[in-house]
């Protein structure tokens, strides 16, 4: 049984942002993550504060009233939070209504929450929605470049993108049978990312932000991650068909229909059913 430690979630949570890294996808202070836990978790542990000072958050989410969040430290680099945790990343915690954050570990000496803020907490709203609420529902975000390099080569949409990935691995169809959403660009931490982001994290784990990288639901940060190299693999291997002046061969609808029960998912039936243009065999 995984130890439910905060001490261990927090090193779990380092490791992943280690992975990220490697994987480079967090170049510089790029990423940001967040983790739901239970604020139970921190009775006793070091650097509590017990009696920190409330902040408006500029926005409400009911859903997560009392909810408390690992989250990375704005600029933190994936690459060395497992030095310094408590510098790369911290805890925020939300008043009963969800209007108001206060920070009850981390951030130190003087840091603050992931500059994504606003994204984590409304995504983790929205996947509450969809059902995911329980202690360790995790959010990534990553500039994970083959992904990030297909929006720029093919402007992309939610359809097209799902059926060209699906298409090209047999075990896409498997593992993200809702689809990648692909949402409009957006400015970098802005209140209209935010809504794009809900927008995907309503119906889908996945969201694609063009021209800067993708968002991944889990419940668990492991799981959010696997889930971004399952798509980051995909997108690559298009790249390298592409290179190769393919594809020229993919899986069709009968096939993905056939893995998709094999598997015992149900894909998202408008992209299933929807031939994308000029991406389909
Ligand atoms: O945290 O990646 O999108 C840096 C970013 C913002
Ligand atoms: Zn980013």
């Amino acid at each position: 049984m995984a130890d439910s430690s905060f001490d261990a979630l927090v090193e779990r949570t380092a490791r992943c942002a280690r992975d990220m890294w490697l994987n480079g996808w967090a170049e510089g202070g790029a990423g940001n993550l967040s983790v739901r836990v239970d604020p139970a978790r921190l009775g006793g542990v070091e650097g509590v504060r017990e009696e920190a000072a409330w902040i408006e958050a500029g926005f409400e989410l009911p859903e997560l009233g009392g909810a408390a969040f690992l989250m990375s430290a704005r600029g933190s680099l994936f690459r060395c939070i497992q030095d310094r945790p408590r510098e790369g990343c911290g805890v925020i915690e939300l008043d009963p209504g969800g209007g108001r954050y206060r920070v009850i570990w981390g951030f130190e000496p003087a840091g603050s929450p992931s500059s994504e803020i606003q994204s984590h907490l409304a995504g983790h709203a929205a996947r509450v929605r969809a059902g995911d609420r329980g202690e360790g529902c995790a959010l990534a975000h990553v500039h994970a470049s083959n992904l990030v390099a297909l929006t720029c080569a093919l402007s992309p949409d939610t359809i097209s993108i799902t059926r060209l990935l699906w298409s090209l691995h047999s075990e896409c169809i498997a593992l993200f049978p809702e689809g990648i959403e692909v949402a409009g660009w957006c400015l970098p931490g802005s209140p209209a990312l935010s809504r794009a982001t809900v927008r995907g994290l309503e119906k889908r784990r996945l969201v694609l932000w063009p021209f800067h990288g993708v968002v991944a639901a889990g419940r668990s940060l492991d799981e959010a991650v696997g889930l971004i190299e399952t798509v980051e693999k995909a997108a690559g291997i298009y790249l390298k068909a592409a290179a190769a002046g393919g594809p020229s061969a993919r899986l069709g609808e009968k096939e993905l229909t056939e893995i998709a029960e094999r598997f015992g998912v149900t894909p998202d039936p408008e992209i299933l059913g929807s031939p994308a243009p000029g991406l389909e065999q």
